[in-house]
């Protein structure tokens, strides 16, 4: 059985991660740690810790204490909050990051960290794009992220720790809104097709971008983490996505249940310009070939479950 620290586990990945998790391995075997003090259900249903990841010695202080086994690091910026704030997205990201490697490297632990689709720029193919390819973005986040994936591979080849990572796309979620990714507007949109009828889209029509619904996102980690580490070439990140999309595409599959919704545009050029350096749609394949990785979720079978759940939540 595993035993895990989760760094950002009040995040939009964190919060669900955490308790997907707790009913996987056990809720005392996944001690969440978030920067805020804080109550509901990720405090009350298992151990919690407020835990700074830029202060290395109560990482490592928190990790002992549980005994952990396993670390993985979600704390970090998005991309338009990254962009707004380069050197605080710096400090943060890369210090988060290198403290939770030492962290894991010092006990012997298992690493996950992700990536994102991010750590990819103008200069890389746009459609299909591979794997191992050209990785020069042009925004801080991306070389947060890039810097991470080299970063696992040196821990990795020079130190043994056991890295894994994938590059995940605009993840969609009904449970926890993200905050500042160029991504967004795709769960902003469901939440203002049912209170509205109508959404008003920063990124401009025709630009596609790879997502993935929370439930296949959860699983690729835990799937990641169970993988049999000598079938595993990549230690950096792994290419997933589950849907290459558009607004436009969105607007569609909504108007099936509300066929009243209207899309508007009003283009925000920052984040429009850091979803344009990043590719169309990426090539899972190796995912696939090494840890089996696979998605439930197309966009409709994504938008139908959203609406529905999100329908009960906003009562
Ligand atoms: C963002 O938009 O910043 C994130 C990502 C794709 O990494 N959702």
């Amino acid at each position: 059985m595993k035993k895990v620290m989760v760094t950002g586990a009040l995040g939009q990945i964190g919060s669900e991660l955490v308790t997907r998790m707790r009913e996987v391995y056990g809720s005392a075997n996944i001690v969440a740690t978030d920067i805020r003090k804080t109550e509901g259900d990720i405090v009350e249903s298992g151990p919690y810790e407020i835990v700074d990841v830029t202060d290395a010695s109560a990482m490592h202080t928190v990790a002992k204490k549980y005994e952990v086994d396993t670390i993985i690091h979600l704390a970090a910026l998005l991309s338009a909050t990254a962009e707004a704030k380069p050197l605080f997205a710096w400090n943060i990201n890369m210090g988060g990051l290198v403290n939770a490697l030492e962290v894991a490297r010092e006990l012997d632990c298992q690493f996950f960290t992700p990536s994102s689709i991010g750590a990819f720029g103008p200069a890389t193919p746009k459609e299909n794009t591979p794997q191992d390819t050209i990785q020069r973005p042009t925004t801080m986040y991306g070389v947060n992220k890039v810097s991470g994936e080299l970063l696992c591979d040196y821990y990795h080849q020079k130190f043994g720790l056991d890295t894994r990572s994938v590059r995940f796309p605009g993840l969609i979620s009904y449970v926890t809104p993200p905050g500042g990714g160029t991504t967004d507007y795709a769960v902003d949109i469901y939440y203002q097709a049912l209170q509205k009828a109508k959404y008003t889209s920063y990124i401009a029509q025709g630009t596609y971008m790879d997502m993935m619904y929370m439930p296949d996102a959860l699983n690729a980690i835990i799937n990641l983490m169970e993988a049999d580490p000598s079938r595993l070439i990549h230690r950096n990140a792994f290419n997933i996505t589950a849907m290459s999309i558009e607004p436009g595409d969105v607007a569609v599959e909504i108007r099936k249940t509300i066929p009243e919704f209207e899309l508007t545009y009003d283009v925000d050029p920052v984040r429009q310009a850091i979803a344009e350096s990043w590719p169309n749609s990426i090539d899972p394949s190796a995912a696939e070939q090494e840890w089996g990785f696979k998605t439930e979720f197309d966009l409709a079978k994504m938008t139908k479950d959203m609406l529905a759940k999100l329908r009960v939540k906003l009562g």
